[in-house]
């Protein structure tokens, strides 16, 4: 398939089943710095809590607590990020992406929000 071809089927796909905007909106949140080890992919307004699961509703992720060292955000998302549950502690809004999120707040997010634009 040449490009103008799969640039033709992107686009098909987008009139298709919506925006593409808001199918590729996400926040990606990395293991390691870099962008490297797992990933915890968090679409629009999905908000985890990386605690054990309270069944409110919440997306409940024990497994990454105090573990985010990077992230990359969609350009029209915006990822809130908290050093404890329940918005205590520290905040961070974020918006791009960056390779290390610093010496302070490394492995310690144990909550965050991903907000998109529409
Ligand atoms: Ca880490
Ligand atoms: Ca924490």
């Amino acid at each position: 398939m040449n490009g103008k071809s799969s640039l033709a089927s992107a686009l098909l796909m987008a009139a298709t089943f919506g925006t593409t905007a808001s199918a590729q909106a996400k926040c990606l949140l990395y293991e390691h710095r870099d962008f490297a080890g797992e990933v915890l992919v968090l679409r629009d307004n999905e908000h985890a809590k990386m605690v054990d699961n309270r069944g409110d509703g919440y997306y409940y992720r024990p497994d990454w607590n105090d573990r985010i060292s990077s992230y990359k955000v969609s350009a029209n998302c915006t990822l809130y990020m908290w050093e404890h549950v329940d918005g205590k502690g520290w905040k961070l809004t974020r918006t791009g992406q960056l390779g290390y999120i610093s010496d302070r707040r490394n492995d310690e997010v144990s909550e965050a929000l991903c907000a998109c634009s529409r």
